[in-house]
């Protein structure tokens, strides 16, 4: 097939240079980093929400995007939705990822009802099907948009209309459908209008009842149907409603563990959602790995100084570091990926700027886990904890910690200790220090 677009294919150049150009400059497929290929660690996942759709719209203004795919006029016709797949496939091929993501309504224009809807979706699928056999591209997640129609305006599993919790199990049914053909390895739920906006109008106990027993529907017909890949939850604190159910992964973790889909689920974790709720990237990373609940990563970041989702295409190291030294705590992420769940500026309106973005976010996070490889073979962090718990490690300490005491023993043992014994066993949490080994190791591993 002759080229659609005239982008070169995007190879591995090194960090010789430090103009960004056309190539990878610390994305080395084959390069092995603790003891994996970076391929295999990193399976970045295009987002066909932004990459193929988003027209970089803004609340004030159309889209700017240039976007080859357009068919002049209509871009929502069945035709148009067909042309785009052979986009994405290019795409994929001259960016060298080799997973893809996608929303149920990303793919194709609605029809009158459900089973018109499912009938035009199927005709996309039919020739992605094909075009992954052709090519081995892969599929990290599929999902439903339960959000962007009318009819979810109060939610999709957690609505006050039945008619509408119907449609959306039937949406989910047909997704789920398309997740086994495609081989999808996860499944996500993002909770797009799944929370509140107005406390007096809502039975809140109603619809967290609600959307559990949804899940588990949804769980019940993936079994049915033999479909094995993992299921997710993406937290977001707002936006679009006011209170969103699943607002961080704490949140969540205690949803999933009150109505026993600890089992079901994992956690998608969004970067730009995580500043949202008031933390940082890697604290929700953290907090899903401890808790045994990692599942995928969408790869993404924000402004700080912005309080909406802006998705912006990841590039801050220092953060991709930190999420990736709980990455590679966690062993990776064995049924799921890095979807760059992120879209380019608004300025940045030519199709040339998806390659820059995608080149921008595949070498930060390559860089991010060439650093945390470093740090952890030199034990950096793991040395910190050492030392700063290490009273835990004898004494009443680790008395405590195997469960030996009681109340009452702790305060016997502290009742006759003055603050100056007390004081002389704290240690300085030597942050400043910490900061500067943690940028010492992202020059030195990033110089070579
Ligand atoms: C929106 C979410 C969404 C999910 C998929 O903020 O990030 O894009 O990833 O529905
Ligand atoms: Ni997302
Ligand atoms: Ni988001």
């Amino acid at each position: 097939m002759s080229e659609l677009f005239s982008f070169p294919k995007v190879s591995f150049v090194g960090n010789k240079s430090l103009n960004a150009g056309n190539g990878y400059h610390y994305y080395n497929a084959d390069e092995v980093v603790a003891g994996k290929k970076m391929s295999e660690w990193l399976k970045f996942s295009v987002a066909y929400w932004h990459t193929m759709d988003q027209r970089l719209t803004d609340p004030f203004g159309e889209g700017t995007a240039t976007r080859p795919w357009d068919i002049a006029g209509n871009p929502d016709t069945m035709a148009a939705a067909l042309a785009k797949v052979d986009y994405l496939f290019e795409f994929l091929e001259k960016t060298g990822v080799e997973y893809f993501a996608f929303h149920d309504r990303d793919l194709a224009p609605e029809g009158n009802t459900l089973a018109e809807t499912n009938a035009n979706l199927d005709k996309v699928v039919d020739k992605i099907e094909q075009k992954m056999r052709e090519t081995g591209k892969k599929v990290l997640w599929n999902t439903s948009s339960l959000f962007t129609n009318k009819r979810f305006l109060a939610g999709g599993a957690t609505t006050p209309f039945a008619e509408v919790f119907a449609y959306a199990a039937g949406q989910i049914k047909h997704s789920l459908d398309i997740a086994k053909r495609l081989g999808s390895e996860s499944y996500v739920f993002w909770g797009g209008r799944e929370g509140y906006d107005f406390l007096i109008n809502t039975d809140t106990k109603r619809e967290l009842d609600h959307i559990a027993a949804f899940f588990k529907l949804a769980k019940a017909y993936a079994d049915e149907i033999g479909y094995t890949g993992q299921f997710l939850i993406e937290p977001k604190p707002k936006e679009p409603t006011q209170h969103q159910y699943d607002f961080d992964a704490q949140t969540t973790i205690a949803f999933l563990k009150t109505y026993g889909l600890e089992n079901t689920f994992k956690l998608n974790l969004e970067g730009n959602h995580t500043y949202l709720a008031g933390h940082t990237y890697e604290h929700e990373v953290r907090f899903a790995r401890e808790a045994g609940l990692l599942g995928s990563l969408d790869a993404n970041m924000g402004d700080k100084l912005t309080g909406w989702d802006i998705d912006e295409f990841p590039n801050d190291i220092y953060e991709a570091t930190l999420v990736m030294y709980e990455f590679l705590k966690n062993g990776g992420l064995p049924t799921g990926g890095l979807n760059f769940d992120s879209k380019p500026r608004r300025q940045s309106f030519e199709f040339d700027d998806l390659f820059y973005a995608h080149i921008a976010g595949m070498d930060t996070y390559a860089a991010g886990l060439k650093v945390a490889a470093k740090l952890i073979e030199d034990q950096v962090i793991e040395n910190i904890l050492k030392t700063r718990y290490a009273s835990f490690d004898s004494g009443i300490g680790a008395d405590f910690e195997a469960g030996q005491v009681t109340l009452k023993d702790l305060a016997d043992y502290a009742e006759n200790k003055t603050d100056e014994e007390i004081n002389a066993t704290l240690q300085s949490g030597r942050q400043e220090q910490i900061k500067s080994t943690l940028n010492n190791y992202i020059f030195s591993v990033l110089g070579q």
